[in-house]
């Protein structure tokens, strides 16, 4: 079928604005509201990539640079429209930003903020610590991780991180307006984003055991059938303490301490003390505790085949927060660890350079953040400033193998692709911060516009942005709350060549990755949302608003 894929939100009016046919044309039209057009070119030829598997042909209109609603026309076809303004991505930020909101688990949701969206008090019960007789344990609050109900503390802290990463990096972001009962209440005391985070942190604080070791995670024994929050009564367990979780938490917590402590000193001290207690923990616990489902559990894993990255993230975290020297010295072994685990492992979790990674287990490049924040020209910090600069011209070279200029390749449509997506987005923003280059900008845009639809299957993977975006997310609530359509600003997991759910092996074997997709709320391994996607595209879009 002929069709043009175009991001269906649109563009700064500066930015660069391209679409993408799969079909040859003599030219193609930009035609606004009242079907004028207002801009004529050609398109160039890229031909087929391994990623689409299509022909595709770039129509680029950067030229177009007045405000308005538009559509791309070309032998009588037509794409989704979009916009051209200044504030194109005001309601994107907001509704990806809000979503957390929704997925707080505890309370309940009220009319008032949640809307239509609404649901009474989840998972209050005291949960039972798996395998030990002690008193059950009351860890209540924070977020719904995903599709599913259960809380995971390495999950939880890096969505946090990339939001306060976000607000350190990008002042600007602070001031995103989300209609929470916070906002309302403690109007002048936090920020409401600070009150969003804050909802997660204290849930993180409760997942601290006396001996500053964090369970890896709180949930049903597996996972709950497609019920309401609210109905999800079955027992709650703690399963085992990770280093993996207690050093993500010592991190998210030095971290969180530097923001808040400019908002809330008693609270910044208290996130500083849990900091140091984990620490402590892991420094008298050198040997890898890691972490595997209980016999029988199939709620998630999160996984991870080492800990160097997360005891890196501490140990820079903290060196930030104090100064002291040996959370830098800290660093320094570990750096040398992660190179070594680098060259030598086969199950690496990731592509390109370690020191860039922002996902739910690789976090190194978390820890690298903390040591650019810093500023102090240390040997350190310098390494971590050329791995952001050498990955970032790895992506801009895996941008020009595909005619979408998308920084991704095919070993990247893995579960949650869109995040594969989203964390090179964040390595060319921070490279971007670092030393400011178009080259990096446009690319950055490009995964924008293959997140918002410019895309073969033709959609936008966030709920309520784009005249096509998908509604079927694997989701608990959205799929039986007998509301049409989800609320807004869910970031889908993405294509995924692994078709590791049913529904999903009914895509041929074979089909291109960007291809290997379906709107269907069966499909977790496809469909699913999740905290950290969610942060990921915040932090991405708090970087265009570094003003
Ligand atoms: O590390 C390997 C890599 O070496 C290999 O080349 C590649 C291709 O096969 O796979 C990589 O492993 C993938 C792994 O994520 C790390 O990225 C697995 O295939 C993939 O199945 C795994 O997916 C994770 C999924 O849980 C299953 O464990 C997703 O990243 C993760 O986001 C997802 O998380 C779930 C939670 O468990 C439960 N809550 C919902 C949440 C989102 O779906
Ligand atoms: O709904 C679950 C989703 O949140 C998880 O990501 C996924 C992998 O852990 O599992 C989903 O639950 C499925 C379960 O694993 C197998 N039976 C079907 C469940 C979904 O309907
Ligand atoms: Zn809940």
């Amino acid at each position: 079928m002929k069709s043009i894929f175009v991001n269906q939100v649109g563009f700064l009016p500066r930015s660069q604005k391209k679409a993408v046919l799969n079909f040859q044309c003599d030219e193609f039209h930009v035609l606004d509201e009242k079907e004028n057009v207002v801009f004529t070119g050609k398109t160039e030829s890229f031909g087929q990539d391994d990623i689409s598997g299509e022909s595709t042909y770039a129509a680029d209109f950067s030229g177009l640079t007045e405000e308005g609603i538009y559509r791309i026309e070309a032998e009588g076809v037509k794409s989704f429209s979009f916009e051209i303004a200044d504030n194109v991505f005001d309601k994107l930020k907001h509704d990806v930003c809000k979503c957390f909101y929704y997925l707080r688990c505890g309370h309940g949701l009220d009319k008032k903020y949640a809307g239509k969206y609404f649901h009474g008090p989840c998972h209050l019960t005291k949960a039972t610590v798996y395998g030990e007789n002690v008193e059950p344990v009351d860890v209540s609050g924070g977020w719904h991780d995903a599709g599913d109900y259960g809380r995971y503390s390495t999950a939880g802290a890096v969505a946090v991180a990339h939001l306060l990463y976000a607000v350190r990096l990008y002042r600007n972001f602070i001031n995103v307006q989300l209609d929470i009962p916070e906002e309302k209440c403690d109007k002048g005391t936090l920020p409401a984003i600070l009150s969003e985070t804050k909802v997660e942190l204290d849930f993180l604080m409760k997942m601290q055991r006396d001996d500053g070791s964090v369970w890896h995670k709180v949930t049903t024994f597996n996972h709950a059938s497609f019920i309401m929050p609210e109905d999800d009564k079955d027992e709650l367990f703690l399963f085992n303490v990770s280093s993996l979780a207690t050093a993500d938490i010592a991190a998210v917590f030095a971290l969180a301490y530097l923001v808040y402590k400019e908002y809330d000193i008693a609270y910044a001290d208290l996130l500083l003390q849990k900091s140091l207690k984990a620490y402590q923990w892991l420094e008298e616990k050198p040997e890898p505790l890691l972490f595997k489902n209980a016999e029988g559990s199939n709620t998630g894993e999160y996984p991870e085949p080492e800990d160097y990255s997360n005891r890196f993230w501490a140990s820079c975290a903290l060196y930030e927060a104090t100064g002291e020297k040996k959370y830098y010295e800290a660093a320094v072994g570990l750096k040398s660890k992660l190179l070594d685990y680098d060259l030598t492992a086969t199950d690496k979790g990731y592509q390109g350079n370690v020191f860039t990674c922002f996902g739910w287990a690789d976090v190194a490049g978390l820890g690298s953040l903390s040591l650019l924040l810093k500023n102090e020209n240390s040997d350190l910090e310098n390494y971590v400033r050329k791995c952001f600069s050498d990955e970032a011209d790895r992506l801009l070279e895996n941008a020009k193998l595909n005619g979408f200029n998308l920084c991704m390749k095919k070993e990247d449509f893995i579960w949650g692709s869109n995040m594969e997506l989203l964390k090179y987005m964040m390595v060319l923003a921070v490279a971007d911060y670092l030393n400011p280059n178009d080259n990096y900008k446009n690319v950055i845009t490009s995964g924008l516009d293959y997140i918002l639809g410019c895309n073969t299957v033709n959609i936008s993977y966030v709920t309520g942005s784009g005249e096509n975006a998908f509604k079927n997310p694997h989701l608990r609530p959205t799929a039986i709350d007998d509301i049409a359509e989800p609320w807004p600003g869910l970031v889908s997991g993405g294509p995924n060549v692994g078709l590791q759910d049913e529904v999903a092996m009914s895509i041929p074997k074979g089909t291109a990755p960007m291809k290997c997709y379906l709107d269907r709320v069966e499909c977790y391994s496809l469909n699913e949302i999740t905290i950290y996607w969610n942060s990921a595209l915040a932090f991405v879009i708090a970087s265009f608003y570094n003003k």
